[in-house]
C-alpha cells in the first residue's frame, strides 16, 4: 500500500491525498459503505458500482467468521471473488461488534470469549486468531484487534483496557509476520488508537500507535455516545501526534456533519452503518438537512427526492411514492432511500476533497455544517 499526501487546507488540518493498492486507488477523504456480511445491504452491485462508485467496502471479521465462515471463503478464493467485488475491501477486526453484538463475553488478556448473536455457540478470538482470519477473508486493508470501551468509562478502566490494546497490538504484528498472504495481492495493517475521552491516554496511545510504523493509523473508541465536541477534542490530540504521511481512519463516524468537522481535523477515512441504517428506517440525508419520509408531510409532495440528483433515484422517484413505499413496507422503499443516503455520502466526501485541492473547504464546510444541521 501507498499513500500520496496531495494537499493540506490552508484554513485546517484537512487533507487530499490517494491510497494505492494492488485493488485500485482511494481517493481520500473517503467514505466506505458498509458491507457488514459481504453486501452493502440492499443495493446490487451493479448499483454499487456504476451509482455510488465508492473505491472501497468494509467488511466485518466477526460476522463473516460466523456466516458464512472463514473455511468457505478460503474455498471461494477470498471475499473478493466470493462477492464478486475488484476493488478495495477493509475488514474490521471484530473488537467492537463482540462487545456491541454478543449477548456474553470475557475479556481476558489472552482474548474474549463470546456467545454467537446467531445460535448462542461460544467462540473465542485471540489477536493471533483474529490475523489469520483476516488473512483468510483477504481484504486490502486489515485491522487489529483492540477493546472498544464503552461511553463513559472510568479512568482506571479505559487506561488498563488501553494498555491491553497495546499489547494485543504487539501479538497481532508478531503473529502476522509469522502469517504469509493468502492470495496473491498484498495486505496493510492498521492500528487502532483507543483512551476513551481522557487527553492524556489517548496521547499515550497515539505515541504508542505511531510508533509501530504501520502503513494507517486508526482511531476508535469515539462515536459510542460522547458528545461531538469531546469526540471532535480527541480526534484533535491524536491527528497531532500519528504521522502526517500515513492515512487516518476514525472508526464508526458518523453523521454528514461529524465527518466534515473531523475532516478538518485530518481524518482521511471514515466508515458508518448510518447512511445504510438510518435509510431503511426511512431517515434521507441531504445537503439541506434530513427528512423523515414516513412523515404525514410528505403524503402530497410529488417534487424529486432530492433535487440535487446525485443518484438516479433522486429525481426518479417522488418524496410522496417513497413516503408510500414506506408506508406499506415495500422493499423497493428502503432500497432508494439506501442508494439516495449512500449517493449523498459519497458526493460529500468527493466535495470535500475538492475544496481541499481548491484551498478553501474551511469556507465550504462551515457553510455545509450550517446548513446541513436541520430537519426538513
Ligand atoms: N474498534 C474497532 N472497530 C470499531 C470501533 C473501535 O473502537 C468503533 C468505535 N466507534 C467502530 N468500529 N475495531
Amino acid at each position: 500500500m501507498k499513500f500520496d499526501l496531495l494537499t493540506t487546507d490552508p484554513g485546517s488540518q484537512a487533507r487530499a491525498g490517494k491510497i494505492t493498492t494492488d485493488h485500485g486507488v482511494i481517493e481520500t477523504p473517503i467514505f466506505m459503505p458498509v458491507g457488514t456480511v459481504g453486501s452493502v445491504k440492499g443495493v446490487h452491485q451493479r448499483e454499487l458500482k456504476e451509482e455510488i462508485n465508492p473505491d472501497i467496502i468494509l467488511g466485518n471479521t466477526y460476522h463473516l467468521y460466523l456466516r458464512p465462515q472463514t473455511e468457505i471463503l478460503r474455498k471461494a478464493g477470498g471475499l473478493h471473488k466470493f462477492i464478486n467485488w475488484d476493488r478495495n475491501i477493509l475488514t474490521d477486526s471484530g473488537g467492537y461488534q463482540v462487545y456491541s453484538l454478543s449477548s456474553r463475553r470475557k475479556i481476558k488478556e489472552e482474548g474474549v470469549k463470546f456467545k454467537s448473536h446467531i445460535d448462542g455457540s461460544y467462540h473465542t478470538f485471540t489477536p493471533e486468531r483474529v490475523m489469520e482470519i483476516q488473512r483468510t477473508i483477504g481484504a486490502d486493508i486489515i485491522m487489529a484487534f483492540d477493546e472498544c470501551t464503552p461511553y463513559p468509562c472510568d479512568y482506571k478502566y479505559a487506561k488498563r483496557s488501553m494498555h491491553m490494546t497495546h499489547r494485543w497490538l504487539d501479538r497481532c504484528i508478531n503473529h502476522l509476520e509469522k502469517t504469509p498472504y493468502l492470495y496473491d495481492y498484498t495486505q496493510a495493517f492498521f492500528p487502532i488508537v483507543q483512551g476513551s475521552t481522557y487527553k492524556d491516554l489517548r496521547q499515550q496511545s497515539a505515541e504508542y500507535i505511531a510508533s509501530v510504523g504501520a502503513e494507517g493509523n486508526a482511531i476508535g473508541g469515539l462515536s459510542v455516545g460522547e458528545p461531538a465536541e469531546e469526540m471532535y477534542a480527541m480526534t484533535e490530540v491524536v491527528t497531532a501526534i500519528l504521522p502526517k504521511e500515513k492515512p487516518r481512519y476514525l472508526m464508526g463516524v458518523g453523521t454528514p456533519i461529524n465527518i466534515l468537522e473531523n475532516i478538518a481535523l485530518g481524518i482521511d477515512m471514515f466508515d458508518c452503518v448510518m447512511p445504510t441504517r438510518n435509510a431503511r428506517n426511512g431517515m434521507l440525508f441531504t445537503a439541506h438537512g434530513t427528512i423523515n419520509i414516513k412523515n404525514k408531510k410528505w403524503q402530497e409532495d410529488f417534487s424529486p427526492i432530492d433535487d440535487m440528483a446525485i443518484t438516479w433515484v433522486d429525481t426518479e422517484y417522488s418524496k410522496a411514492y417513497l413516503r408510500h413505499l414506506f408506508t406499506v413496507n415495500e422493499m423497493l422503499g428502503k432500497q432508494i432511500a439506501t442508494i439516495h443516503n449512500l449517493g449523498f455520502y459519497l458526493w460529500l466526501v468527493r466535495e470535500a476533497r475538492k475544496h481541499i485541492l481548491a484551498g478553501d473547504f474551511a469556507t465550504w464546510k462551515n457553510m455545509m455544517v450550517k446548513q446541513m444541521d436541520k430537519r426538513l
